[in-house]
């Protein structure tokens, strides 16, 4: 298989596109489609500040990276939540963080770093087993944390924009997800884009049209470092069934999983019309003044509040 670009040997084949690329085009490649996806979705400008959600991944780091080349002032957050691994004996967060570090380090970025435990008292992990009810698994916990404190400071530091990694395994995992459910309220506002709302920074996706494969070679390539493992509370979780399913008919018919995906995007237009904001929510948190539905403390409030007392 030749690069389409020089005639070369390939390195990267992606028959969702029905190309091939070596290393070098690819390299230049992953800029100017993400470019072009920023510019299809109305995402950002380069007079805008972007605040980069980065975990430590190939993805958050992969997009961090992409945005610098590009000339955007993008800089990072990352959120110790404090998470070890006791079976593989790995400071799962800790080493997260060094390699956010070493990244903005060596890029001379700025990365805000928010820790959980010395903020709030507790990790992850220790808020959920005060409050499961039973629940084995921190995410929900984690999940709300992680949207509230970055909206946080994507709010407070002035950020016009918050830019996550999501890639389209990812998003085609949670149309799949919610297809199975027909979850009507998740399929509205499932988009590469949500405008800002009600005390809600704008949310954006420059990676969603890019397969996981295509940003783990892009970190490969770029000599990013970045955490190999999963968090450990990831295993078993369905997003990662769903991936497997669809990287089964992906094998089968290559392009499957992008035309899911794209395909829906049109259709969502003709389902529910252009607008797929964050739900409005008119009232505010009086303890941390953000949307909430009923004008008492939010969630989140409630749960540090309980970790105060
Ligand atoms: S970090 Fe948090 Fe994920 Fe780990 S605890 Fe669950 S939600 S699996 S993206
Ligand atoms: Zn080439
Ligand atoms: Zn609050």
């Amino acid at each position: 298989m030749k690069c389409k670009k020089c005639g070369e040997r390939a390195s990267i084949k992606m028959p969702q596109h029905n190309m091939a690329l070596c290393g070098d085009h690819f390299l230049a490649w992953v800029p100017e489609y993400t470019q072009r996806t920023i510019e299809k979705y109305r995402m950002f400008t380069r007079e805008e500040k972007i605040l980069v959600a980065v975990s430590g991944g190939k993805d958050s780091l992969a997009l961090w990276d992409v945005l610098h080349r590009l000339g955007y002032q993008a800089d990072g957050i990352y959120i110790n939540l404090g998470i070890i691994d006791p079976q593989n004996d790995l400071a799962y967060s800790a080493k997260s963080k060094a390699f956010c570090s070493q990244f903005a380090d060596q890029n001379g970025l700025q990365l805000h770093i928010v820790d959980i435990k010395e903020k709030y008292g507790e990790t992850i992990a220790e808020i959920n087993q005060r409050s499961a009810h039973g629940r084995q698994k921190p995410c929900a916990i984690c999940g709300l944390v992680k949207r509230h404190i970055m909206n946080q400071i994507a709010h407070d530091k002035g950020y016009d924009v918050l830019a996550t990694g999501h890639n389209l395994d990812d998003e085609a995992a949670a149309l799949f997800g919610n297809t199975l459910n027909w979850t009507v309220e998740m399929l509205r506002h499932q988009s590469p884009l949500l405008p800002a709302v009600s005390g809600f920074v704008r949310k954006a996706k420059p990676l969603c049209r890019f397969y996981e494969r295509e940003t783990a070679a892009y970190a490969l390539m770029r000599g990013i470092s970045y955490v190999y493992e999963e968090c450990p509370y990831a295993a078993g979780a369905r997003s990662i069934q769903y991936k497997k399913l669809l990287n089964q008919l992906e094998k089968r018919s290559p392009g499957t999983k992008m035309n899911f995906y794209v395909h829906f995007l049109k259709a969502q237009k003709e389902l529910f019309g252009e607008e797929q904001t964050a739900i409005p929510r008119e009232e505010h948190c009086p303890v941390c003044g953000q949307p909430t539905l009923s004008g008492q403390a939010c969630a989140f409030c409630r749960m540090t509040g309980a970790v105060k007392a």
